[in-house]
């Protein structure tokens, strides 16, 4: 049976949609070692399974509760992933899509609160997201259920959803995410390489732990160590993980400004 995942950063709608694209759900208990539900439901229209994941910024959990996003990406193989994005704050949730990107299973981009984006005055040029990340992308207003059928026939469709494209250029830690690769060429059931090397050489504490009795860390440690001197040489920056999130960084904020029309945008409101 097909299973797909809600993923995104906290508040942006996951549960407002997970409520309308199901037609039962039930509380299977809690994640393991954490304090929060695991919610999982029946696609309208026989579609399938969806799980609600935790709200996070970033794959690199800061909490326990934030590691069971990144536990459900490295045991289970999703059919889809369904990234729900604040339409109003595309740059800061974008941070977290790049690394969903990069792991390999054919993703859908919900962009969700597309009423508050425009009130706002902020444009979303969906066209050119869409072409850009080589995924679909959904414009949604979650609290109301516009676009949720979008969302569903695409999900039925999702043979037709590619896998993402997106492969950034990290220039000088390229050799080492080689290296890395070559040490998972015997390990079965990985997700996408490429993003487990980058994950490792990232230090994300899960996926470190999830290898450890698979790999050599010692060897992953010199691999990191070998790049991290290179980088400094080059007076780049002060560690590797510090220079992958620079390069994503920077990918986001060319992005930004290809897709979203500042020009109308209204000064932020706090009241
Ligand atoms: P989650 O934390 O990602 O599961 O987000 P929720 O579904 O709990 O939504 C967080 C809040 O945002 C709730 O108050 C929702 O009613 C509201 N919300 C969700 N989607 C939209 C939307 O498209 N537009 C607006 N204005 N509010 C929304
Ligand atoms: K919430
Ligand atoms: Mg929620």
């Amino acid at each position: 049976m097909s299973s797909f995942a809600l993923v995104g950063n906290p508040n942006t709608g996951k549960t407002s949609l997970f409520n309308t694209l199901t037609t039962s759900y039930e509380y299977v208990g809690n994640w393991a070692g954490v304090t929060v539900e695991k919610k999982i439901g029946d696609l309208k229209e026989g579609g399938g399974q969806l799980v609600d994941l935790p709200g996070i910024y970033s794959l690199h959990p800061l909490s326990k509760d934030e590691r069971v996003a990144t536990q459900y990406l490295i045991e289970e193989t999703p059919s889809a992933l369904i990234n729900i994005v604040d339409a109003s704050q595309l740059e800061r949730n974008l941070a977290l899509s790049i690394q969903l990107l990069e792991y390999g299973r054919p993703i859908i981009l919900g962009l969700n609160m597309m009423d508050v984006a425009k009130s706002r005055g902020i444009h979303v040029d969906i066209q050119k997201l869409q072409e850009q990340l080589g995924v679909p992308v959904i414009p949604l207003i979650a609290r109301t259920g516009k676009g949720s059928s979008e969302i569903l026939s695409t999900l039925k469709d999702f043979g037709a959803v590619d896998s993402p494209v997106l492969t950034l250029d990290y220039g000088a830690a390229e050799e080492a995410i080689t290296d890395i690769e070559k040490m998972l060429t015997s390990i079965p059931n990985l997700p996408n390489h490429r993003w487990v090397a980058l994950q490792l050489l990232a230090q994300n504490p899960v996926i470190l732990q999830a290898l450890s009795s698979q790999i050599d860390m010692a060897e992953v440690d010199a691999i990191s160590n070998r790049c991290e001197a290179k980088l400094l040489q080059a007076g780049y920056i002060s560690s590797l993980p510090e220079w992958i999130r620079s390069v994503r960084a920077g990918f986001i904020e060319k992005l930004c400004h290809t897709v979203l029309d500042r020009s109308t945008q209204k000064p932020h409101n706090l009241t």
